[in-house]
């Protein structure tokens, strides 16, 4: 009955109130005590943060997941690589636009996610550093991993590197696909309007066949041509190219056969820049010019810039100062043979108004018929959270006040475990382990989420 309840609820398509504008503030004068700080040391006031958890943010990487059932239907290996590629791609189409911080996640912190297809938990494992950890199951695949946000300040914009791993099984055909996310840059943080941009190699691969999606984002680049833009190859074990998949992170992902993709481009040569049909980046470098924003901030004598490091790479132009970039329409390439693997579904009509969020991202905090405690969900749920569900309902003072009571409560609670030696906090329902497949350290579920015994867990 209460599977019915649930199946048949109708998620919400606003949030109680619309945010508050944040043209009258500047985030340059907070961001400038930040920098060299880690992602969970950096206090923003709230009128910058959207309301959700970063554990919640991170559950919007399964907004498509019903790519991951269509590869599992798939018989041949290359044929679901395709959707795993295109799944891959849409869990980062939620990011378009989206420039609000996430609240950073407590420690203990957890979220859960049912859907007809799915369901999902997920813990903050670790807070300095910070760690997310998430585990998916369905009856056509596992998919799990863990996020730790790595932020590196570049003068006039904040780079993100979100390490960590994921991974997809399907058990059907006993295959196991890892990849690893590209990173983030949000311009602008000084003047100028925010915008922001992923870029660098996404490697999917499948472990049992070896075959691969190597995926290249692409940086905007000068006149914005590759705003956006995706383009790779998939392979086989022996390096051969099978397909090219193409689009842009925001809206679509097609596929055509490697025929169909070389006729076209020896047909179209001339539109293409020499160089362009190569699809490796050079060697990832984010998208900034270090020489440049070295003397920038020569010359805004912030000789504290802790984390700027001057690298050795291939110089990327970037669009003019304190712009955003606009996508050029003209540059859209459609390729004979081609199908579309993944759409981004529209915003809804009002997204401008509530933190740009998907329809997807409307439902994450709204607490469900039968959600209610003490009835099903987990007290140390990210939807009990009072700080974030206050800024939610637009009470701005409210919200900060309750984030700096739960940030005092969180340190108490260190401080005491650290008084009792030995009583070291550990994750309840994940641990540390080792990734089967790729063999790097990983968070790993202990099980047990679902049996709904939740007792001792008092973090709000
Ligand atoms: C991008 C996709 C990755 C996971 C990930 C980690 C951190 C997120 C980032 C994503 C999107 C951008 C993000 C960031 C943390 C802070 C940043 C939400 C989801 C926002 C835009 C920061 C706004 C404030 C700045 C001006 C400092 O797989």
């Amino acid at each position: 009955d209460e599977e019915n309840e649930r199946e048949n609820h109708k998620s919400r398509t606003s949030l109680p109130v619309p945010m508050f504008s944040r043209n009258d503030f500047s985030i340059w004068s907070v961001l400038k005590n930040c920098i060299g700080k880690e992602l969970s040391k950096i206090t923003m006031p709230v009128i910058f943060n959207e309301p959700l958890s970063f554990l919640q943010r991170m559950c919007e990487y399964m907004e498509y997941a019903k790519l991951i059932r269509l590869a599992s239907e798939q018989e041949d290996p290359v044929e679901r690589m395709k959707y795993i590629a295109g799944f891959a791609v849409s869990a980062l189409g939620s990011n378009w636009e989206r420039l609000g911080k996430p609240f950073n996640p407590l420690l203990g912190e957890t979220f859960e996610l049912q859907r007809s297809e799915y369901r999902v938990v997920c813990e903050q494992v670790s807070h300095h550093p910070p760690v997310s950890a998430f585990h998916a199951d369905s009856p056509s695949f596992l998919f799990h991993g863990s996020i730790h946000p790595k932020l590196k300040f570049w003068g006039k914009s904040v780079e993100i590197q979100p390490k960590g791993i994921v991974t997809l099984e399907l058990p059907k055909w006993g295959e196991a696909y890892t990849w690893s996310n590209v990173n983030c840059c949000v311009h602008n943080i000084i003047v100028g309007k925010l915008w922001m941009e992923q870029y660098g190699t996404m490697e999917v691969v499948n472990h049992t066949t070896g075959h691969k999606a190597i995926l290249t984002f692409k940086p905007a680049g000068w006149a914005s041509k590759d705003l956006h833009r995706v383009e790779g190859f998939i392979t086989d074990k022996n390096k051969k190219k099978l397909h090219f998949l193409y689009g842009k992170w925001t809206e679509f992902i097609k596929c055509t056969d490697i025929d169909s993709y070389e006729e076209y481009m020896k047909e179209n040569a001339h539109k293409f820049r020499k160089g362009d049909e190569k699809v490796k980046s050079p060697n990832d470098s984010p998208a900034h010019t270090p020489r440049k924003v070295f003397s920038k901030l020569n010359s805004l004598k912030m000789s504290s810039f802790k984390s700027l490091s001057i690298q050795d790479s291939e110089d990327i132009p970037e669009p003019p100062e304190g712009e955003i970039p606009k996508c050029d329409s003209t540059y859209s390439i459609d390729i004979p043979h081609s199908v579309t693997v993944w759409e981004a579904e529209q915003r809804p009509p009002n997204t401008a108004e509530y933190y740009q969020f998907t329809l997807f991202a409307m439902s994450l905090n709204e607490i469900e018929p039968g959600m209610e405690p003490p009835k099903t969900l987990c007290p140390t749920d990210s939807r009990l959270r009072p700080d974030i569900r206050k800024l939610e309902a637009g009470d701005i003072d409210g919200a900060a006040a309750e984030k700096t009571r739960l940030e005092e409560k969180q340190r108490e609670s260190r401080k005491l475990r650290k008084n009792k030696k030995g009583d070291e906090w550990t994750p309840r329902w994940f641990r540390l382990g080792t990734n089967p497949y790729t063999h790097q350290e990983d968070w790993l579920y202990s099980g047990g989420y679902w049996d709904r015994n939740y007792t001792d867990l008092d973090i709000f």
